[in-house]
Parts: structure tokens; sequence; C-alpha cells
């Protein structure tokens, strides 16, 4: 048995020259970090960030909890969904914002009403509950405008209603 023991002995020197444990470490530690980046973190807590809120009601009628400070045609009866433009419209990146209470939870949410744009206007479903909407004369804080700014056409076609946040509680 004593070949073997020198045989093993050989063999465990023979790799300890080739190795060092710096480069061990550091290899392990590289493949930790890789892990790390290559698997999401914290997966609790982003599906809740990315849960849509509880609620109900008909999203194709004014009264829907969403609509509160809508002012437009509603994208559901023109060929989209409350939060899809209809095929051949293009959705403008820059939007009214609204304040509404969802009836369900009671929790105020911030809705965005990205108008879509490309097609002459829907015609269907006009709803104008204008919820916080201001005169005109200061576009900041008045939805009676045509949001297809930065679209590859201005041809206002119907509004969407975006959830995109809690609101703060005051
Ligand atoms: N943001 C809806 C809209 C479009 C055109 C004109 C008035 C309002």
């Amino acid at each position: 048995m004593r070949w073997l023991d020198k045989s093993a002995e050989r063999t465990a020197r023979n790799i300890a020259q080739r190795t060092s444990r710096r480069g061990f470490f550091g290899k392990f530690a590289g493949a930790v970090v890789g892990a790390a980046t290559a698997v999401p973190l914290l997966p609790v807590a982003k599906a809740q960030e990315n849960s849509a809120p509880a609620e109900e009601g008909d999203s194709n009628s004014c009264e829907y909890w969403r609509h509160c400070a809508m002012d437009g045609f509603l994208c559901g009866c023109c060929g989209g969904s409350v939060t899809s433009c209809p095929p051949g419209t293009e959705v403008s990146p820059i939007t009214w914002i609204g304040t509404c209470t969802n009836p369900v939870d009671n929790r105020n949410y911030i809705i965005s009403y990205n108008d879509c744009c490309g097609t002459s206007s829907c015609g269907n479903c006009l709803c104008q509950r204008n919820e916080g909407d201001r005169p005109v004369y200061n576009p900041r804080v008045a939805n009676d405008i045509n949001w297809c700014l930065g679209t590859t056409s201005a041809i206002y076609n119907c509004t969407l209603a975006v959830v995109i946040g809690t609101a703060l509680d005051e």
C-alpha cells in the first residue's frame, strides 16, 4: 500500500504546484457574482411591484373608475383595449395624468391617459369626466388637448387609461 500513498502524495503535490489558492478563490468569486446577476433578486418584491390592482367594472364604460379624468374616445370601443391602442395606431409618449380612486381597495392610483394616434377619430364611447381638468390656457393641467405629440402622425384616434402607480396618501 506504500506505493499507493506515494502515488497519491505525488498527484497532490503536482496539483498544488500547478494551482494557487488565489486562482481558485478568483474563479469561485466570479461564479458567485455571475450567478447573482443571472438569477433575479427579490422575486417576491418584484411580483408585488408589477401586479395590477384588483378592480371591477366595465372598462368600456365611462363610469369605469380609471376614467375619472378622461376626455376622449375609449380605445376599448375602437378595436383596442383600456391599455392597448387599436391596430394601425401608435401610442403617444406624452400624456395627461390623473389620480383616480379604485373602489375595490379605496386607494388612489395615478392614471396615464395616453392618446392613440394615426387614424381619424374613432367616434365611439366619448367620455368626458374631466376630474382635475383646468382651462386649456394652462396646458400643463388641461386634458382637452390632442396629445399626439412625438408620434409619427398627429391624428387623434382614442385614449387609453393606464395605471402607472399608486398615489401617495395626503
Ligand atoms: N386627449 C384627448 C383629446 C384629443 C383631441 C382633442 C381633445 C382631446
